[in-house]
């Protein structure tokens, strides 16, 4: 098992048994067990950031948006704009960064080790992009997004922390929204309020938090975290620890089949007999079709598994497994996604950046 930061965590409003793994930025993973709920709490939600947290604003209804570039007619809206102008709409989506599972790739990839935590599905409430993208009006080459916002790198230089994009096709999909309530709630500024993008079963790192600025471009997006190895996976297999030419790699887009196990928890101490196994499973930009469960990685038990509640929401599933009368066990929980794609045991597809690394979560437990 891969052992995160040591540290308390302390954060106003988070749980304080979220992982710590990187201070400045702020960066922190939630442990399975507290990804146990439907819907994710803000208080579990993970945290991602790669620069400074921008200062929190006193008048959020007045923060605005620009969308420019490749549009007809440029907009700046107002958030209050955004809700009065446009109908809104709430759904379940899943959030998660594209690092996550990088802490199982060996040799190790550069970033943060995250295990399986860099994950959570909450309601969010907002208008949907492509409302706002017609109002605007594309111009016949526009064909990605460059997203901006207001949280500069760590070090203070001059520039934003992340601005990454996506193929126009993704920011028109229904389900890429604006976003300003998560849960029911306004949007917490840690989370990006007064308003982020979510972009729905790509890398979080599409999802821009504290979002000013929407520019449509006439080409891919070269900006921080879109050049280089970041976010992106080889075309064809390296050797692991291979540098690779980065000419040979492409956008990471949608997100590889996933399943956590979310209860008993890791360490738990169950009584022999039968153990409910629960969990949740989501596969990017598809459904998933199965969860099998196991207690030796060789005979599999098929669970129950529950449809979204709406596309790019997590699956949740269940399992009652019967358990050896003493000692240690191992759970294993295995997705595959409607294309019939499953994880693997091992991350595949090594990357210096760590991406993609979907291998299966496995929890140990103590019976008797
Ligand atoms: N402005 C801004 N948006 C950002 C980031 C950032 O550093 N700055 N990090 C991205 C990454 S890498 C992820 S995984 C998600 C995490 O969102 P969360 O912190 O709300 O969980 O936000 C994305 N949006
Ligand atoms: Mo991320």
């Amino acid at each position: 098992m891969v052992q995160v930061q040591d540290k308390p965590f302390v954060f106003p409003g988070k749980d304080d048994r979220l992982a710590l793994l990187e201070s400045e930025p702020l960066v922190c993973e939630t442990p399975a067990s507290l990804l146990d709920a439907e819907t994710t709490p803000a208080a579990h939600f993970f945290i991602r950031n790669n620069g400074r947290i921008p200062p929190e604003v006193t008048a959020p209804d007045g923060w605005t948006l620009t969308i420019d570039g490749e549009v007809r007619v440029p907009l700046t809206l107002t958030l209050r704009d955004l809700k009065v102008r446009y109908p809104s709409t709430t759904l379940h989506m899943v959030l998660e960064c594209g690092g996550n599972g990088r802490a199982f790739f060996e040799p190790r990839a550069s970033g943060n080790p995250w295990t399986h935590g860099g994950v959570g599905c909450a309601a969010w409430t907002g208008v949907r992009l492509a409302l706002v993208l017609a109002e605007a009006g594309l111009t016949e080459v526009a064909c990605y997004t460059a997203h901006y916002g207001a949280d500069a790198p760590v070090n203070g230089e001059d520039r934003p922390a992340l601005s990454r994009g996506v193929r126009i096709e993704k920011a028109c999909e229904p389900h890429a929204m604006l976003v300003w309530g998560m849960n029911g709630a306004p949007l917490p500024a840690i989370h990006g309020g007064p308003l982020r993008l979510i972009i729905p079963g790509w890398p979080g790192s599409a999802s821009q938090k504290w979002l000013t600025r929407i520019t449509i471009r006439d080409r891919e997006h070269d900006g921080p975290g879109m050049t280089g190895f970041s976010y992106r996976l080889p075309v064809t297999p390296l050797i692991p620890g291979e540098v690779g030419d980065p000419k040979r790699f492409r956008v990471l887009e949608s997100m590889p089949v996933r399943s956590v196990i979310t209860h008993p928890a890791d360490g738990a101490r169950v009584a022999a007999g039968t153990l409910e196994v629960r969990g949740a499973a989501w596969a990017g930009d598809f459904s998933v079709r199965e969860v099998d469960v196991s207690l030796d990685g060789k005979g599999w038990q098929r669970a129950q598994l529950r449809p979204p509640r709406n596309r790019y929401d997590w699956q949740r599933w269940s399992a009652i497994v019967t358990l050896p009368t003493s000692g240690a066990a191992v759970i294993r929980a295995r997705a595959t996604d409607e294309n019939g794609v499953s994880q693997p045991d091992h991350p595949v597809l090594w990357n210096p950046g760590g991406y993609g690394g979907n291998a299966i979560h496995r929890v140990a437990i103590w019976v008797g």
